[in-house]
């Protein structure tokens, strides 16, 4: 696959200062389009969202959600949008700019041996930038423990910074995925496994965000903790 047309999923959540600059870092590949997943953010990013969709005609679609809010929903509904199209490869990035754009070609180049391509901050040349050492303990920790429960093997099983393969995510059984927050990420990944995904890794620089605040909340972190006892208790289809 040389090049493949691309379609990056960014969920948003009050982040009307940082979409903007993410939206222009991604338009500077010609290969790639843009769907915004707004949860009617109060901040006003949907109306931003629309700016960046008529600055960019064709090139930006924005998918206002209405219903319950949440990180997991949104990407469902967003890749139920992005299997409906033509995208070869679809993709996965944070609005908050944790998620650096220039580095989304490295994600694409990986896909050529694998079927969803993690931007990992626990590889080689992996970094965080300007975390906490509370933060940096608990996602640590975090992975630690999805990895010693799911014995999945890649080093940033939260890592939010994807690219799937088409193929691959057709096979996910998109109806069943239970989680609203951070877990979906997981969940998601487990799910491919099961499935025979190959799973790679390529290395990001992940920074801290610096406009906005995090959405991390008491119910995400819970269902974080119960998730992997979940998915290995449930049967194999
Ligand atoms: N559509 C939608 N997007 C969300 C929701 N919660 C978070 N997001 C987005 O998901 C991405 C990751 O959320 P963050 O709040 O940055 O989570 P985090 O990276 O763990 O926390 P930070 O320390 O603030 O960076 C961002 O683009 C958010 O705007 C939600 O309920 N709905
Ligand atoms: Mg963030």
């Amino acid at each position: 696959m040389n090049d493949p047309a691309a379609l990056v999923i960014v969920p948003t959540y009050n982040e009307r200062a940082n979409l903007p600059l993410v939206a222009e870092g991604l338009m500077r590949h010609a290969t790639v389009r843009l769907l915004v997943v707004d949860d009617q953010s109060p901040d006003g990013t949907g109306e931003v969202a629309e700016e960046l969709r008529r600055q960019y005609p064709g090139r930006i679609d924005v998918l206002h959600r209405t219903g319950r809010r949440g990180l997991g929903r949104s990407y469902v509904d967003g890749f139920r949008l992005a299997l409906a199209g033509s995208a070869d490869v679809i993709g996965q990035m944070d609005a908050d700019l944790s998620h650096d754009p220039s580095q989304w070609p490295s994600l694409v180049r990986a896909t050529s041996d694998a079927d969803l391509v993690i931007g990992s901050r626990y590889v080689k040349n992996g970094a965080v930038v300007n975390w906490p050492l509370r933060r940096q303990i608990l996602s640590r920790f975090a992975n630690f423990y999805v990895r010693t429960v799911t014995r999945l093997r890649a080093r940033d099983c939260t890592s939010g910074y994807r690219c799937w393969r088409r193929s691959a995510l057709a096979t996910l059984p998109l109806d069943r995925i239970s989680s609203d927050g951070y877990s979906f990420l997981v969940e998601t990944l487990f799910m491919a496994a099961r499935r025979g995904a190959r799973i790679g890794e390529v290395p990001i620089t992940f920074v801290e965000r610096r406009h906005g605040e995090s959405k991390m909340s008491r119910e995400v972190l819970a269902e974080s903790i119960l998730m992997p006892w979940r998915l290995v208790g449930a049967p194999r289809e």
